[in-house]
């Protein structure tokens, strides 16, 4: 029955779409630079002081985040400065990548390196 067969397939090709619209809904996911206010590695999360921030739509502001996974948190303390990576999970903010922004760092970049003595 060649008539079924296509109606089949069109079924299959319909929730394909479905499936990868929805995973792009899911995928949003933005990078964002702030400073440490609370590090909570029981509870696997952080709570971090933002400016504006396009990418999630945001003005500036201290919020909560769920990390993942939580080795994210090893040896981050309050007011460390840090360059994250967030997706949106519903109505959940999780950093996935977190790097911390050293001030030594910017002072080397700034600095022009003197040579012999
Ligand atoms: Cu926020």
């Amino acid at each position: 029955m060649k008539y079924t067969h296509q109606k089949t397939i069109f079924k299959l090709v319909a929730s394909a779409i479905l499936t990868l619209s929805s995973c792009a809904a899911l995928a949003q996911s933005a990078t964002a630079d702030g400073e440490i206010r609370k590090v909570d590695t029981q509870a696997s999360r952080v709570v971090i002081k933002h400016g504006e921030w396009t990418g999630m739509r945001m003005g500036a502001m201290t919020m909560a985040f769920k990390v993942r996974p939580t080795s994210l948190l090893e040896g981050l303390k309050v007011s460390d400065k840090v360059h994250f990576v967030v997706e949106q999970e519903g109505n959940d903010f999780i950093v996935t990548a977190m790097e911390t922004v050293t001030q030594e760092a910017s002072l080397t970049a700034a600095t022009t390196p003197v040579k012999g003595n």
